[in-house]
């Protein structure tokens, strides 16, 4: 990265509950660590904010919230952000998000009427307020099957941690992740699906050839928008 059209790469993990996703990118931050590369690592939602405070009353079943409403809520949560990732990008430093807008649509478009099964919200509808947010360079998506994630003990008690939802959440990241392509060409966000039922070491050493170079050679030009031509 030596002249001033290069930055750091802004790199989004995503993935099913149970996927491993924290774990791997709590490894990944470390190695980058331990290289000597200096990280900005955030982790959305962030409940730390007084936005992330009322997702994580919904996310617990202590408040109960209009389902748009909190879908404007997370994807303000991740607004409140933008501008940071943009500077520290520019800066050089490398951003990792865990989770980010593909959550923000896989989860509340795979929410249905308790009656009759059909979509609660429409998928271009929960897109839309995050178009324009600062896209990624390149994705991880954890994926890994119900059966697999039963096998490592089933979901938590949060509110979306049931499998029939995690069942439409996995077919809602399929969807995105063809929309949104392979992601080869220059200038695209690479979506790229990584099997995390695998060993936990061989995941890690996916994720790393995947992230290394990137971080190590740098992007040229700027940060584009998400979902804007
Ligand atoms: P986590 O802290 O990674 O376990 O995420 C908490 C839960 O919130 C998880 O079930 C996924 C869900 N989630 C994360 N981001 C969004 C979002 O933007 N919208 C909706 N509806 N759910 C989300």
């Amino acid at each position: 990265m030596s002249n001033s059209t290069w930055r750091a790469p802004f790199i989004v993990i995503e993935g099913l509950d149970r996927s491993g996703k924290t774990t791997q990118t709590a490894n990944l931050y470390s190695r980058l660590q331990d290289e000597g590369i200096q990280t900005s690592l955030h982790k959305f939602p962030d409940r730390t904010t007084a936005i992330g405070q009322m997702i994580n009353a919904y996310l617990c079943s202590t408040s109960e919230l209009d389902d748009r409403a909190v879908h404007l809520l997370f994807s303000a949560n991740r607004w409140e952000l933008a501008s940071t990732i943009e500077k520290t990008v520019s800066a050089r430093t490398p951003v990792i998000c865990d989770r980010y807008a593909f959550s923000g649509i896989a989860f509340s478009a795979a929410k249905v009427h308790s009656g009759n099964g059909q979509p609660l919200l429409p998928f271009e509808w929960c897109r839309a307020p995050d178009v324009g947010l600062p896209a990624p360079d390149l994705v991880l998506f954890f994926d890994i099957t119900p059966e697999q994630a039963k096998a490592r003990g089933g979901y938590g008690d949060e509110r979306y941690e049931k499998e029939e939802m995690q069942v439409r959440v996995r077919e809602m990241y399929r969807r995105i992740g063809e929309e949104m392509g392979a992601g080869d060409a220059p200038g695209k966000t690479k979506w790229v699906v990584i099997d995390a039922g695998r060993e936990r070491e061989v995941v890690q050493e996916e994720v790393w050839n995947l992230v290394s170079p990137l971080v190590k050679r740098g992007i040229e030009g700027p940060l584009r928008r998400l979902w804007v031509e």
